[in-house]
């Protein structure tokens, strides 16, 4: 709980067995999260075992792929404050204090990861994924004429639940380029958004996403694609 209003976080997960457990006991351990949902996306190693020795709850998502693990999780969510994580020990419980302080003079909180302080040595955060990842943000923001952005990949997130659910049934991407999509909803219903920079850490596990250059880029590419192709859709409304 905090200030009355329930918490949830939510955890999208594709064979994470080496961090889930932990990462669940992590954000409990905080003792402001009322519920914890993992969001199993058809995992084939351990994650569900891990999982289900936990008080968390369990949900099963049969369609492959980050953006429609978190969509899944995010529908099912029905506190007054959600949260959205990864489980691959690259963020840190701690951050959710600050989420929270600022959820009460905002509707929606973006982490960046892009604070160079804040990059752990060891953290997934090469020199270009960072400059990648603050140049496709400030496209969106300059574009959708967002609050100050630097990062466009981040997963730890804080939205209330009425911002969300004015959106959440439009949210379409499945793959690893869901957040410009969720971003830019956010920022279109919403005037009280803000982004932090939260804490990053290296993995514990095997990245899924970014861990290879040549996948990052095709992944930022994608991103801009969608940047570009949904500002000119906003142009001429159906
Ligand atoms: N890639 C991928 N991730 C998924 C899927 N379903 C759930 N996830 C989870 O989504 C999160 C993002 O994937 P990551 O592999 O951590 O990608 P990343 O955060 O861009 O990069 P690294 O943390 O450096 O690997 C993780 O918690 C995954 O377990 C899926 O189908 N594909
Ligand atoms: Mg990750």
């Amino acid at each position: 709980m905090w200030n009355e209003q329930t918490v949830q976080v939510i955890f999208p997960a594709f064979n994470e067995e080496e961090g889930i457990r932990r990462a669940i006991t992590d954000f409990y351990g905080t003792g402001f999260v009322d519920e914890v949902i993992v969001v199993d996306n058809k995992s084939t190693d351990g994650t569900r075992e891990e999982i289900l020795a936990t008080s968390a709850t369990y949900l099963f998502e049969e369609q492959p792929g980050y953006g429609a693990a978190l969509t899944r999780g995010l529908r099912a969510a029905t506190a007054d404050i959600i949260v959205t994580c990864e489980p691959d020990g690259t963020f840190s419980a701690k951050d959710l204090l600050k989420l929270l302080i600022y959820s009460d003079d905002y509707d929606v909180v973006f982490g960046t990861r892009t604070s160079k302080a804040a990059i752990w040595s060891g953290a997934n955060m090469s020199w270009l994924l960072r400059i990648g990842n603050v140049a496709v943000a400030k496209l969106l923001e300059y574009l959708f004429n967002g609050p100050c952005l630097t990062d466009v990949g981040c997963t730890l997130k804080l939205i209330k639940r009425d911002v969300l659910k004015s959106f959440v049934d439009r949210l379409s991407v499945t793959g690893s380029h869901f957040q410009p999509q969720f971003m830019i909803m956010c920022i279109r219903v919403s005037q009280k958004v803000i982004e932090i920079p939260v804490e990053y850490l290296p993995r514990t596990g095997v990245s899924k996403i970014t861990g290879s250059l040549s996948k990052a880029v095709r992944l930022g590419c994608t991103m801009i694609l969608f940047i570009l192709k949904t500002r000119v859709q906003t142009l001429f409304p159906r």
